[in-house]
């Protein structure tokens, strides 16, 4: 892959720069990331360039509309002040002002400015995960009076569990890859819990809950902290800028963070529900938000949790039944290391959903 071409078709700062090093970025499970770094005159500059995956992401053009709309929306308040010491993402446009390049081999491609001075924290701290809290409670109100008509929705019914459990029945009745038998327990553990997969869009349907601008991927590594001050200063990631519920952002969120081993951690002794990152996160995220939250969303804050948990393990579940069509890999077996972790710790916190309740409460 000749990365300096691509590059070049982007309007960056200055034209006349060298190109030094590359580097590929690896956290992500569904696009491919690149960071680029060129010498302008006296200075470095570095560049994240993303090829998006166009068989996850159908509607790459109108993902790319709803991320130019949403940070130049957030950036607008941003000058105003609405948030001290946050940022949000820039976008380079090619020469002819297009968001993306399309390569030769039909790759799509787009270029944002690297987020210099930052990190994502690897073993988050309750301070860590007080500010992420804070960080995507900020970016949901900040986002609050967006016009939502303006989004496109690219993936359709992204987080609507009902229908993800669904693709699992389909999957189950395909057995694309052969590999039912193996699953036997897992399909059981998720048939146990059908009905709470339709739980959130009842309310949402009853008009107890709001639909709202939802970022919908809110795992800790899509917000980026700074390396001097340690405060989260840059939510990234926004292909699924999307209607949602603020409740998909808040569960997801934890899902991720509250797991005390790695999304993929083969031995699920060590998958635990850590319940000090869960309430430093609800507080920070609570400090942020909890003025635009309805009685009904606050209520609603740790069974979301174990709902995001379930619909993500379901997802791993039957991408593995379909044959690691979605997600990508490094083994063999990977979809369904990422399903049981995910499914041990639904149980962990079936287990806590009382003491989570009571610390909101608490807090109240
Ligand atoms: C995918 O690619 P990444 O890491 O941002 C997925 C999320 C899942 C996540 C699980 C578009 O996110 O929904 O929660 O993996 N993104 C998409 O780690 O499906
Ligand atoms: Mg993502």
């Amino acid at each position: 892959m000749d990365f300096q071409d691509i590059l070049q078709q982007f309007n960056l700062e200055d034209n006349d720069w060298q190109f030094i090093a590359q580097q590929e970025l690896l956290g992500g499970h569904i696009n491919n990331t690149y960071q680029l770094e060129t010498q302008q005159g006296e200075q470095v500059r570095r560049y994240v360039l993303q090829r998006i995956n166009v068989n996850v992401f159908k509607q790459p053009v109108q993902l790319m509309e709803n991320i130019r709309h949403v940070t130049n929306f957030v950036r607008v308040k941003l000058d105003e002040g609405a948030a001290p010491g946050q940022s949000t993402l820039t976008v380079y446009p090619t020469h002819d002002g297009q968001d993306y390049h399309i390569d030769a081999d039909g790759g799509f491609w787009r270029c944002y400015q690297y987020v210099e001075n930052s990190y994502s924290p690897q073993e988050p701290t309750e301070t860590d995960a007080y500010r992420a809290g804070h960080a995507f409670g900020t970016f949901m109100s900040l986002l609050n009076d967006f016009p939502a008509e303006q989004l496109h929705e690219t993936i359709p019914g992204f987080h609507n569990t009902a229908a993800r459990y669904e693709h699992l029945q389909q999957a189950i009745a395909n057995n694309a890859a052969g590999r039912l038998h193996e699953v036997t327990e897992e399909i059981a553990f998720a048939q146990a819990r059908k009905e709470d997969c339709s739980k959130l869009l009842d309310l949402c349907a009853a008009g107890e809950i709001p639909t709202r601008v939802t970022h919908n991927d809110t795992k800790l590594n899509n917000v980026l902290f700074d390396k001097t001050t340690q405060q989260a200063k840059c939510v990234i990631d926004l292909d699924t800028i999307m209607p949602g519920l603020a409740l998909y952002d808040y569960g997801d969120a934890l899902r991720f963070l509250g797991n005390t081993a790695r999304e993929d951690e083969r031995d699920i002794n060590n998958v635990q529900f850590s319940m000090p990152l869960f309430e430093a996160y609800t507080k920070g995220y609570l400090a942020a938000a909890r003025d635009a939250l309805t009685p009904a969303e606050l209520a609603m804050l740790p069974f979301s949790i174990k709902l995001m948990t379930l619909e993500c393990g379901m997802r791993f579940l039957t991408d593995y039944l379909n044959g690691d069509t979605y997600f990508r890999i490094h083994y063999p077996d990977h979809n369904l290391v990422r399903c049981r972790t995910q499914f041990k710790l639904v149980r962990e916190i079936e287990a806590r959903l009382g003491d989570m309740e009571a610390f909101i409460a608490s807090l109240a």
